[in-house]
């Protein structure tokens, strides 16, 4: 029997243990905590967070992508020591681009363009970083799409897939304040059902999120969970539902072969189901995404990507190689474990904040997600 588990509370203490254990640290909250002014339902049962100073997410955007960013701008200032740009420094800064994991692609055509332009000419690292931030966000900005979500759904349902460890539950749960804050209801489903923690991590961010999730015993068939769900957000008239799967890696067929089973089984309930499934990709995979990307957009339909962790690596440039390779929408970025730690993606702050230069305008977030009726 499924189970609805939208109760805060009772059970707090035990769960608070576990995220403790999950984050590897000793403060059970730390790191999820919302901040206050975000809209997250959660923040209003938690403690402000005085210490931490107020940032903008332009200002986390580039601390997040700072490793990714350094790496690449200390390569530019060592590769540019000379006045006059000529073919051995063009050869090397292409290298650099490629160790960047920006693609070949990507690498060809900002030396190609640097080489039409200021060949035999002085150039400053700080010109080629400008060019780079321009020919990055070329690539990236027709794949900076929101995740728009077709109110004539009912439920919209989102199904969420990757290899373990890639974000997939902490993105829900992130997602699931985010649409909150818009103001849509919210089911969860956990259709993890390999391993408890993952049922337990899932209804934690249901009771930070005030979400209702749906859940079975640890073992359950997962297309069956994900069958009840429908029927469960269908009937509770829930906006949206976000349904967890369980981590594979792409070359598993058996485990691929049962993500095929659980979409079958949806499209029973729904046959327009699932709306959107969403492939989370852990940066600090760097090139392995690409192959991840190909497999699950195969078995799975992916229909647009969310990039997570982006601050704990130097390889943030695949997600420029993805963008040139696969054209698939991007919507989301992740920076960071905590619950405002997700935002859409927008191409030109990502290209400034890797380029480490300052975009034209100190822009605004896009709001990211869009409501409203497909045609
Ligand atoms: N630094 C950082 N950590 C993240 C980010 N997104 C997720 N994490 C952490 O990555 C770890 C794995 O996240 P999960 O959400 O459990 O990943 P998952 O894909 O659901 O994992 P499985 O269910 O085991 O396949 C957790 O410790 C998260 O807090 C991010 O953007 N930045
Ligand atoms: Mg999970």
């Amino acid at each position: 029997m499924a189970q609805m588990d939208d109760k805060a509370g009772e059970k707090t203490g035990k769960k608070k243990g576990f995220f403790g254990r999950m984050l590897g640290k000793d403060d059970p909250d730390h790191g999820e905590t919302a901040t206050a002014g975000n809209g997250d339902p959660a923040s209003a049962a938690k403690p402000e967070e005085p210490e931490k100073p107020a940032t903008t997410w332009l200002e986390r955007l580039r601390g997040g992508l700072s490793k990714s960013s350094n790496a690449l701008t200390s390569g530019i200032t060592g590769v540019f020591t000379k006045r006059k740009l000529d073919e051995e420094t063009l050869q090397d800064l292409e290298d650099l681009l490629i160790q960047a994991d920006l693609g070949v692609a990507t690498a060809t055509a900002i030396t190609q363009c640097l080489a039409r332009e200021r060949y035999d000419k002085t150039i400053t690292g700080e010109e080629v970083r400008a060019i780079l931030a321009a020919e990055v966000e070329k690539v990236l900005a027709p794949v900076a799409r929101p995740l728009t979500i077709d109110t004539a759904r009912q439920p919209f349902v989102i199904l969420v897939v990757g290899v373990n460890g890639t974000g997939k539950t902490t993105t829900i749960g992130k997602l699931a304040a985010r649409f909150r804050a818009d103001g849509h209801s919210v089911m969860l489903a956990a259709g993890d059902t390999f391993r408890a923690a993952a049922i337990e991590q899932l209804k934690i961010w249901g009771e930070r999120t005030g979400c209702p999730v749906i859940a079975r015993d640890q073992g359950a068939d997962a297309a069956g969970l994900a069958f009840e769900a429908m029927v469960e957000a269908k009937s509770a008239g829930s906006d949206i539902l976000i349904i967890d799967t369980a981590g594979r890696l792409q070359n598993k067929t058996e485990l691929m072969a049962e993500l095929e089973k659980i979409i079958r089984v949806i499209g029973k309930h729904d046959e327009s189901a699932p709306h959107a499934v969403l492939l989370t990709l852990d940066a600090t995979t760097g090139q392995n995404a690409l192959s991840q990307v190909d497999v699950f957009r195969a078995k799975a339909g992916v229909t647009g990507l969310v990039m997570t962790k982006l601050d704990g690596t130097a390889r943030g440039g695949i997600l420029v190689a993805i963008a040139e390779r696969t054209g698939l929408p991007v919507h989301f970025i992740g920076i960071g474990e905590g619950v405002d730690d997700l935002q859409p993606f927008a191409a030109q702050d990502f290209a400034a904040a890797i380029a480490g230069t300052m975009p034209e305008t100190e822009l605004g977030i896009a709001s990211g997600i869009a409501s409203g009726t497909a045609q």
